[in-house]
């Protein structure tokens, strides 16, 4: 029982590292959120958005806050590569799906690509974030359009597809989907962003605290 409790403490005193995935087409300014993320909790910072080049692979960035270590992974979003974000989900503790909320043109493509991750019976149960970048630019849509494009280009789809069936897991998620607005180049929105998925992750890893304190319980009465 003494190794238990031990175990217990040091479980609870420990920091807890998360694993957070950030996707998305190219050019929705993944990395330079990654990057915007390490200037901001970093005391060295992260690259100048100048500085940034097109993502292969993968960048990674870790930030340090009281109890937790966040480890980003930036994925590289050109379609050929997309293919590897799957391999990715079984780690992730948390996923943000970065849109270019600038890019009206290939919304539609936007969603598609966004369609194939939800898609994925790995990601059930992850959080996962919308973020609508670009909110510095005028020319950008709000949170609330972005929200409303991709309702609209599921309609579309169910109406298109005249499906009904199997697709009530995906649109009721995208019914409780959560969207921010976020400019990766000035940083607005980074700090609510990085709390979102700070506490989404931290709920997660209580249950597994209650379901040990449960655990303990039951291991005393028997
Ligand atoms: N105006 C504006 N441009 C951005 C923002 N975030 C990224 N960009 C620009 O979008 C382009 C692609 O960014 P990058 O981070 O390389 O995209 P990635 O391919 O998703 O990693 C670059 O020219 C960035 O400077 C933003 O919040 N506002
Ligand atoms: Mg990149």
């Amino acid at each position: 029982m003494y190794h238990l409790l031990k175990g217990f403490r040091e479980y609870m005193t420990r920091k807890e590292e998360f694993s957070i995935v950030i996707i998305g087409m190219d050019g929705a300014g993944k990395t330079t959120l990654l990057e915007n993320i390490k200037t901001t909790y970093n005391p060295v910072p992260g690259l100048p958005p100048n500085k940034i080049t097109p993502t292969v692979g993968q960048n990674t960035g870790r930030i340090t806050l009281p109890s937790t270590i966040l480890q980003f992974i930036d994925l590289g979003g050109q379609s050929g590569i997309r293919t590897i974000w799957d391999r990715y989900y079984d780690g992730a503790d948390a996923l943000a799906y970065v849109v270019d909320a600038s890019d009206i043109d290939r919304l539609n493509e936007c969603w598609e690509v966004f369609d194939n991750v939800l898609a994925s019976p790995k990601i059930l149960g992850i959080p996962l974030l919308l973020l609508a970048n670009k909110q510095d630019d005028p020319t950008s849509l709000s949170v609330e359009q972005i929200r409303s494009s991709y309702e609209e280009w599921w309609q579309n789809r169910l109406n298109t597809l005249q499906r009904s069936s199997g697709s009530s897991d995906q649109s009721s998620r995208s019914a409780s989907l959560d969207v921010m607005g976020i400019s990766a180049l000035h940083g607005n929105g980074v700090r609510d962003a990085v709390n979102w998925l700070f506490l989404r992750v931290q709920n997660s890893r209580a249950r597994y605290v209650i379901d040990f304190a449960h655990f303990l319980s039951v291991s005393r009465n028997i």
